[in-house]
């Protein structure tokens, strides 16, 4: 069975997607999610121009073979647009061996290890008040873990705040909007935030909280030992994982469980963290560390060292990616938590898909393959629109992390 057509399609139901379609020479067709926030095209040119031609004619059963003939072939190892790439690849390859076999993917990857996958999802607003009802509205819905993100006192703009709650979109401008930070003004009031959470909520509902990447070593120390009493379920990205030592630092002043991963390519660029136990859970996505194959490694390196998968799924993430990432989490032993955040009925109209919702699990369905397609002429009716990531400023103009 060989590869013998594949296409690469840009989408923008909402928001740009990138989706590579493979078709077997029996006709059997399997996707995968090539998305990367702000730089779609880079990624549709890389599979296009470097990736497409090498594939065809090639033996579609051979999914490991192919992963390596991709990222060692390309000499250039790692990096968002050529982990995103092979990550399209290995899904849309991975969807088709469970087609052919009858399966859904999560059969060929062990089994089930849970009955369904638990997700945190988003509660989003300008105030304290404005998050608790929104978290209000999440527990009603069944959710057992909530990530909570609010607009900060003195500030005009805070990330995770946006004016459409159910459906948060940051890259909201082809040229990217400049927002403010402060950091004294966040760790000031953060604390407040998660009080009153856990007052109004009581110790059962799982708590989260994004930093963005905005903090040093010891501002996060600091914010962690301040939100212990709160009894987070995970602090997530509190510094930018490029300097990994900073990590020690934190890990020395607080219990506070800490998340790292949604911009991590390859089990290389984490491996440090896991076998030193900096880190509690590893967020990397199937889209952006190289599909379920590479996704699979680097859980399985968690798994030694007690450090929990929490995968990366914001709507930037296409449905194709979730439902490859909900097979994944259903049978691997380490799971910790799936981010949902739900796509819009435009998006969902261009993805069908079998997995669904029901108290507070995920569920991938029992379709074979991945249970996800993209409707080819629905997706064509939304033409590519160029958005960014936002960039931020401290009061003076610095340029700091978004
Ligand atoms: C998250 C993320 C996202 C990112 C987005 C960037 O935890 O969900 O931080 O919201 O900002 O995926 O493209
Ligand atoms: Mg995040």
């Amino acid at each position: 069975m060989r590869i013998a057509d594949a296409r690469v399609i840009v989408t923008c139901p909402g928001r740009n997607f990138v989706t590579l379609k493979l078709v077997t020479d029996d006709g059997v067709t399997g996707v995968g999610d090539a998305t990367l926030n702000g730089r779609e095209l880079a990624v549709a040119a890389y599979l296009r121009d470097h990736v497409v031609p090498v594939l065809l004619g090639r033996e579609a059963h051979r999914i490991e073979d192919t992963w390596q003939y991709l990222f060692q072939g390309a000499y250039w190892r790692r990096g968002p647009v050529t982990m995103t790439a092979i990550a399209a690849v290995d899904t849309a390859l991975w969807d088709i061996k469970g087609k052919v076999a009858g399966l859904p993917v999560y059969q060929l990857l062990g089994g089930r290890s849970r009955e369904g996958v638990t997700v945190y999802g988003h509660a989003n607003g300008e105030t304290v008040d404005d998050v608790l009802a929104e978290v209000g509205r999440f527990t009603e819905l069944g959710y057992r873990a909530v990530r909570l993100q609010c607009g900060v006192p003195g500030l005009s703009s805070t990330y995770g705040v946006s004016g459409d709650r159910m459906f948060y979109e940051p890259a909201d401008a082809a040229v990217p909007t400049e927002n403010q930070w402060s950091t004294a003004a966040y760790l000031d009031f953060v604390p407040t935030l998660f009080r009153r959470a856990r007052e109004e909520f009581g110790p059962g509902l799982a708590l989260l909280h994004d930093v963005h990447h905005r903090l040093t070593p010891i501002e996060a120390a600091r914010l962690g030992r301040a939100l212990e009493p709160h009894g987070l379920f995970w602090l997530e990205d509190p510094v930018p994982a490029d300097l990994q030592e900073g990590f020690r630092l934190i890990r020395g002043h607080t219990t506070t469980p800490i998340a790292v991963g949604e911009v991590i390519n390859t089990i290389w660029d984490c491996a440090g963290l896991i076998r030193e136990q900096l880190i509690d859970f590893i967020r990397c996505s199937v889209v952006h560390a190289g599909g379920i194959t590479h996704l699979r490694r680097i859980f399985d390196l968690a798994a030694l060292h007690h450090v929990r998968s929490g995968s990366h799924g914001a709507t930037d993430l296409s449905p194709v990616c979730l439902a490859a990432a909900l097979h994944l989490d259903i049978s691997i032993p380490n799971f910790g938590l799936q981010e949902y955040m739900r796509h819009t009925a435009e998006t969902d109209a261009v993805f069908p898909h079998g997995y669904h919702f029901a108290d507070g699990y995920l569920h991938p369905g029992e379709e074979p393959g991945l249970g996800v397609d993209i409707d080819e002429d629905a997706a064509a009716r939304h033409p590519y629109r160029p958005a960014s990531l936002p960039v931020n400023r401290l009061a003076d103009g610095t340029m700091h992390p978004w």
